[in-house]
């Protein structure tokens, strides 16, 4: 009797076996069914704001919280975009993101992402199109603002000075991020008669690329200028800036070189702590909750807002930064 109890508890236990054999497999396709598919075309991995910019994306689009994400790096170009952006659209995903790497040359890839009716939605930086039914929503930063933060911090600093000497280093051309920073600067030099641009280079928002220039830059001069203010477009080309002028000397600091930043990210803000930033204006790349925001609005069907900037960023001098500052700082 035992024998036969313990046989048929064997085979109710194989039976259990081979219905959940079957049918987790088949649960596992319907909850992967149910998530919702992003194709991502990010610029590539230039600063330390992109590389946060991107770890926030993957960490909000994740499966845990019903994402499938497929994420394309285009290595600063274009054209790589071009191709992520049609790969997507051949997999049919449900929402397109894309950080551009410029404003211009987007219209007919766009134009197809319609016509297979996948919404697209612009991250960070903008892009130009005359259609605006090409893209749904766009999220970022307005980095015009950024730029004026900056320039009303300048026209403060040296409102007394006669003269004041600039160098300005462009971030990627035609990105957003540079037209904005560029016109806020420009304007400001157009309203300061005091203010004297002595050189403009493009340092890509890169450390090396920015680096690159000022030692040429440095190099070809008769004999080294009084610098007053460095405007770097970004933290990074705010690093190789000074590594390049104190290799030729001079001083980033209180007396020396100001040199200002935009991203304000950890390490920038530690610079700025020991001075050798001056001031650093925020910008936050920490994009991904608020393209979720968006994605679940559409999901649930209601009216969306064109563009959403991204809400509250701060400026820093040296004597703004405290340990628990850069402690808690998240990029
Ligand atoms: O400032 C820079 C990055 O587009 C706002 O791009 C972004 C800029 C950011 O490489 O560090």
């Amino acid at each position: 009797m035992k024998h036969i109890w313990i046989s048929l508890i064997l085979i109710v236990l194989a039976l259990l076996g081979i219905f959940y054999g079957f049918r987790q497999p088949q649960e596992m396709a319907d909850e992967e069914e149910d998530l919702i598919v992003i194709g991502m075309s990010q610029v590539g991995a230039e600063s330390d704001w992109r590389v946060a910019n991107s770890e926030s994306m993957k960490q909000v689009f994740s499966e845990e919280n019903g994402y499938r994400l497929l994420f394309e790096e285009a290595r600063q170009k274009q054209e790589n975009q071009f191709s992520a952006i049609r790969r997507f659209i051949q997999q049919q995903v449900d929402y397109i993101v894309v950080m551009p790497i410029t404003e211009i040359g987007w219209e007919s890839v766009l134009q197809e992402a319609k016509e297979a009716g996948i919404p697209v939605i612009v991250a960070d930086r903008k892009m130009d199109v005359e259609d605006p039914s090409l893209i749904t929503a766009h999220v970022g930063a307005d980095v015009y603002a950024e730029g004026r933060k900056a320039v009303i911090w300048m026209e403060e600093t040296f409102k007394d000075q006669p003269q004041v000497n600039i160098i300005h280093i462009q971030g990627t051309l035609d990105s957003t991020a540079q037209i904005g920073r560029t016109q806020a600067l420009e304007n400001g030099l157009a309203a300061n008669p005091n203010w004297n641009l002595l050189s403009r280079m493009q340092g890509d928002f890169t450390q090396a690329k920015t680096y690159e220039v000022m030692t040429e830059y440095l190099r070809s001069v008769d004999s080294l200028p009084v610098i007053d203010v460095v405007y770097c477009e970004n933290d990074n080309e705010a690093f190789g800036a000074v590594e390049a002028l104190e290799s030729f000397g001079y001083r980033c600091g209180p007396g020396g070189v100001a040199v200002i930043s935009f991203d304000a990210t950890r390490e920038a803000l530690q610079y700025c702590r020991n001075g050798k930033i001056a001031l650093e204006v925020e910008c936050n790349p920490l994009l991904g909750p608020l393209v979720e925001e968006v994605i679940q609005i559409l999901e649930s069907g209601q009216e969306l807002p064109k563009t959403n900037y991204v809400p509250k960023e701060e400026v820093f001098t040296p004597q703004d930064i405290t340990d628990e500052l850069l402690e808690q700082r998240p990029y």
